[in-house]
């Protein structure tokens, strides 16, 4: 048997190297009995053809960024708060790794729509790219950002004074080109991958948050298998969370390297001082009370857990 696994990425970025490790392990533990064939990015139309794509069982699995649910799973938007996971790109795995309040309470959200949530893993921390440089919360006055199709990325921007706007990434990098967008976050990595630091002048480190993504399988699909077939692909997909963590690691700071010695397309990177994050944070923190009333259906119950499980890990 063959099993489809659709990636938001292509050759070489981290959610199709993903996919191609995990086709990989499967073949190798079944004697080629179960054959995996990932898909990169573009074939089956924008990210949101994609998540219906998981939906309706036209693929059996993806890799998935919540950002693109944001308009229907309400409680998966809380990957759009910013500051709200750790700086240390370590620990927010670690969280992500063992939350209860993600792994039991959020997948059983995404459960009500057919997608089932096997593992979440960070791609790294994002970063802004903008040609001003964005350092400072006034620099966002007017600022168009372009963000996934979700409200409350929306809300985390206006917040700044930003205008935000909702794009797949295929149309990114027109639109940086041709001013359509001033600006927009990802992990380094996806900035110079995507070649966005061609039409951009400046990346901010900026630790305002971090890019998580969705090991994801059709959730009928995946409660008809065979219980040892559940275990396999549950087994695989743990295995896979300290792989992945290294290769975005990798490529993260290479990229960055890459990045700092491009002389034919020079960006500057701005780190923000902490003075500086203190800022944004201050803007930021009242997001959370948007997310507990306006979004989340369950007063804002896996927010308050998470914030809990953070606690316990980072001691603050
Ligand atoms: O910005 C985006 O929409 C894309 N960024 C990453 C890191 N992966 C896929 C996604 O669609």
């Amino acid at each position: 048997q063959t099993w489809r696994f659709i990636t938001e990425e292509t050759e070489g970025q981290v959610q199709y190297v993903y996919a191609q490790e995990f086709a990989k392990r499967i073949s190798e533990k079944t004697d080629g009995a179960i054959t995996i064939e990932p898909y990169e990015y573009g074939g089956l139309g924008s990210e949101t053809d994609q998540v219906a794509a998981l939906q309706d069982g036209a693929v059996e699995m993806a890799v998935m960024s919540p950002g693109f649910t944001g308009n229907m799973v309400k409680e998966g938007q809380i990957f759009a708060l910013h500051f709200l996971f750790p700086e240390s790109v370590e620990q927010t795995q670690e969280i992500l790794n063992t939350s209860e309040a993600l792994n039991t309470d959020l997948k059983a959200k995404y459960e009500e729509h057919g997608i089932t949530p096997l593992a979440f893993w960070t791609e790294g921390a994002t970063a802004w790219s903008s040609n001003d440089g964005l350092q400072e919360p006034s620099d966002f006055d007017g600022f168009k950002m372009r963000i996934q199709e979700s409200p409350l990325m929306q809300e985390s921007y206006k917040a700044y004074g930003a205008s935000p706007q909702a794009l797949s990434w295929s149309e990114l990098y027109t639109a940086l080109d041709r001013g359509t967008v001033d600006g927009q976050e990802n992990p380094v990595f996806f900035i110079y991958d995507a070649s966005f630091h061609e039409v951009q002048d400046t990346v901010t480190i900026s630790n305002h948050n971090n890019y998580v993504a969705m090991t994801t399988v059709n959730t009928d699909w995946y409660n008809g298998l065979p219980e040892h077939v559940q275990k396999l692909i549950d087994e695989t997909t743990q295995e896979m969370q300290d792989w992945i963590f290294k290769e975005q690691e990798r490529q993260n700071s290479e990229y960055l390297e890459e990045m700092k010695n491009d002389t034919e397309n020079p960006t500057e990177v701005i780190e923000l001082t902490e003075e500086q994050r203190a800022e944004f944070k201050e803007l930021a923190l009242p997001v959370r009370d948007y997310y507990r009333e306006e979004i989340s259906t369950v007063n804002g119950e896996i927010l308050d857990k998470l914030v809990e499980e953070i606690k316990a890990v980072t001691g603050e």
